[in-house]
């Protein structure tokens, strides 16, 4: 298979202040050329939220590479009963660029580059109640950056024009968004793969 595309990722995760371990988990697969991404923010916060944000990151390695919508429903039948959570993932093709993703729930998607683009996910809570999720498509290009984050950010962030930041590395970006526009109040994600040309 021909890879066109390198893709450079960066994962931040941090407690809400006084706390010592998140709700929020992520986790970054890359494997064959394809390379999948889930971010997870577990309601509340705490050892609770922490307990189950484990045991959801264990289980989606044991699950490998799903495509993003059965990893969606997988975590909805499999936590079933528990205090329930949002998530979102997407799985990026090195060879085409392409990029498919399904969320649920609050957490913010968006492409930065020749065309921005806001993913949109449809209502509801993992493992509680949700409708069907849907597969989204994005024809990603070299220089794009697609950033994925919690509720933990503010929605100031939404206006920020972050354009000179999207020439830092991935994990820079994702330390710079978690670090400048952090609520402050609750468990704090950010997930961020940068497209390059592959040579
Ligand atoms: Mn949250």
């Amino acid at each position: 298979m021909a890879m066109n595309f390198h893709l450079e990722t960066g994962l931040e995760i941090l407690p809400m202040p006084g706390e010592q371990r998140s709700g929020d988990t992520g986790m970054i697969e890359a494997k064959d050329g394809l390379l999948t991404a889930t971010l997870i923010d577990v309601l509340g916060h705490g050892d609770q939220a922490a307990d189950l944000a484990d045991k959801t990151s264990r289980a989606l390695s044991a699950w490998g590479d799903l495509q993003p919508l059965d990893t969606i429903e997988r975590l909805h039948q499999q936590f079933r009963g528990s205090r329930g959570m949002v998530a979102s993932c997407a799985s990026i093709h090195a060879d085409t660029g392409i990029l498919e993703y399904c969320g649920i729930g609050n957490i913010s998607a968006r492409i930065f580059g020749f065309r921005t683009h806001q993913f949109v996910n449809r209502d509801g809570v993992v493992g509680y109640r949700m409708v069907s999720p849907k597969t989204h498509m994005f024809q990603l290009q070299a220089g794009d950056v697609f950033i994925m984050h919690s509720d933990g950010i503010t929605s100031r962030f939404y206006n920020e024009d972050i354009g000179s930041k999207l020439d830092l590395p991935a994990q820079k970006i994702a330390e710079h968004v978690m670090h400048s526009y952090n609520k402050g109040t609750d468990d704090t994600s950010c997930l961020v793969v940068k497209v390059h040309t592959c040579r």
